[in-house]
């Protein structure tokens, strides 16, 4: 019955068109393609309709820069009174795109497509296979000159106003952010949200890249907000593996990629906070470390990146919370259980920090995950996130990335 719901829900977000096909996270709170939602659509869709999937996965990759960059927000169709839209952003060419980028878990999702039907998912990878290389050489090139990812926006980052990004923010004026409307606090409940504080600081981030004209070599040396990332680092060296080991598959040359992978793992280790003991964000332009075990940490099994201090900090997660694994650490004064970033927990990050748990051969950990997560999707429904000590549905319904890690891994 929950398939049928979970399939009901990509159905129900599909918004199909003649210039192509994408999913929506959720209907009105987020009304355009976001990049790393469609990478997990594509993966739930690869349960029942493969050629589906791949679409999503091409049309996102349509909307790519010429410089290789895959835009975080692609604005196929107007939605008048969404806020930041295309206006503010004013970037992207034929369609309109928001001018940063977004978690590149997109190799990682293909391979899993192109596992759910290896044939037909040949020439589609084929096809696919310099896009994503082309992107992967863009991370590498423009925001991992300090030997780790740095994302010049919470919103690079995915996981928007989650605490690591304190310290960054911190040094960003929003005061000349004006007068708006947000339209999401009137879909969802403004305790759930980022505050407008945090709102100003984003809006002024998007200033300053628009007025710059997106340029990458101003953005890196001039953005108010620059931070690096373990989190964002991890998810590309896997991803990294992953269109290597689909390259090799393909008959392509992977030295590069592997390169580039071993290259990130030598450069995370300056994201390793021996005071905290823990993989931590940085303030690359303070150099002040973010001082807190976030999400991004626990993906280091995915990349093959973890240390035996991880496994305290793991464990003590597990006792804090009674849902799977939160966004920021139970015991930090900073957690709040249902406001977005700073606590709640993700079914998408509890997918990701699985796949990193089945690498590393902690099938137990993966199993306990995996239960925990469909445990609150049963209790809850399809929610964007979730209170992870009593289970309350938080943020929008009918989301896309939980019916799609429903199908494919929870579920
Ligand atoms: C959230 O981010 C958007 C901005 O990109 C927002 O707050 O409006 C984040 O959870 C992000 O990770 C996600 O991709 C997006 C759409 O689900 O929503």
């Amino acid at each position: 019955m929950h398939d049928d719901t979970a399939r009901a829900i990509l159905r129900g977000n599909d918004r199909t068109t003649d210039g192509g096909a994408y999913t929506v996270p959720t209907d009105m709170l987020y009304p355009f393609q976001w990049n790393w939602d469609s990478a997990f659509a594509a993966w739930g869709f690869s349960t029942f309709d493969t050629d589906r999937a791949w679409r999503e996965l091409e049309t996102l990759f349509a909307a790519q820069w010429a410089d290789g960059m895959v835009p975080h927000m692609v604005f196929h169709d107007a939605a008048p009174g969404y806020f930041p839209g295309p206006d503010v952003w004013g970037a992207g060419g034929e369609v309109p795109t928001s001018g940063i980028s977004q978690p590149p878990v997109a190799a990682t999702m293909a391979r899993l497509v192109w596992e759910a039907d290896p044939e037909a998912g040949r020439t589609r990878m084929a096809a696919l296979y310099p896009k994503l290389l082309a992107w992967h050489r863009w991370w590498m090139e423009t925001r991992c000159g300090s030997g780790a990812v740095a994302v010049c926006h919470p919103w690079e980052s995915g996981r928007d106003n989650c605490p690591d990004w304190d310290v960054g923010l911190a040094g960003v004026d929003g005061s000349g952010a004006g007068d708006y409307a947000r339209r999401d606090e009137a879909q969802v409940d403004g305790a759930q949200r980022p505050t407008k504080q945090e709102y100003d600081r984003y809006l002024a981030l998007v200033r300053f890249g628009r007025d710059c004209g997106w340029d990458q070599a101003t953005i890196v040396a001039d953005c108010p907000f620059y931070m690096a990332d373990p989190g964002m680092t991890f998810i590309l060296i896997r991803a990294h593996d992953d269109l290597a080991a689909m390259g090799r598959s393909l008959g392509q040359d992977v030295t590069e990629l592997e390169g580039w992978a071993a290259a990130l793992r030598d450069g995370v280790d300056s994201l390793w906070n021996p005071e905290l003991g823990a993989w931590d964000a940085k303030d690359l332009r303070s150099g002040a470390w973010a001082g807190i075990v976030g999400s991004g940490a626990l993906l280091c099994w995915l990349a093959g990146c973890e240390r035996p201090e991880m496994e305290a900090h793991l464990a003590r997660m597990w006792d804090a919370v009674t849902y799977g694994l939160p966004s920021s650490d139970p015991e930090a004064p900073s957690f709040e259980r249902k406001r977005y970033w700073r606590g709640p927990v993700w079914p998408q990050m509890n997918a990701l920090i699985a796949l990193g748990f089945l690498r590393a051969g902690r099938d137990w950990d993966e199993a306990r995950l995996r239960e925990e997560t469909a445990t609150l999707i049963e209790t809850s429904g399809f929610r964007e996130y979730f209170d992870p000590i009593d289970a309350a549905p938080c943020g929008g319904d009918s989301f896309t990335w939980t019916a799609a890690v429903w199908l494919a891994w929870a579920g």
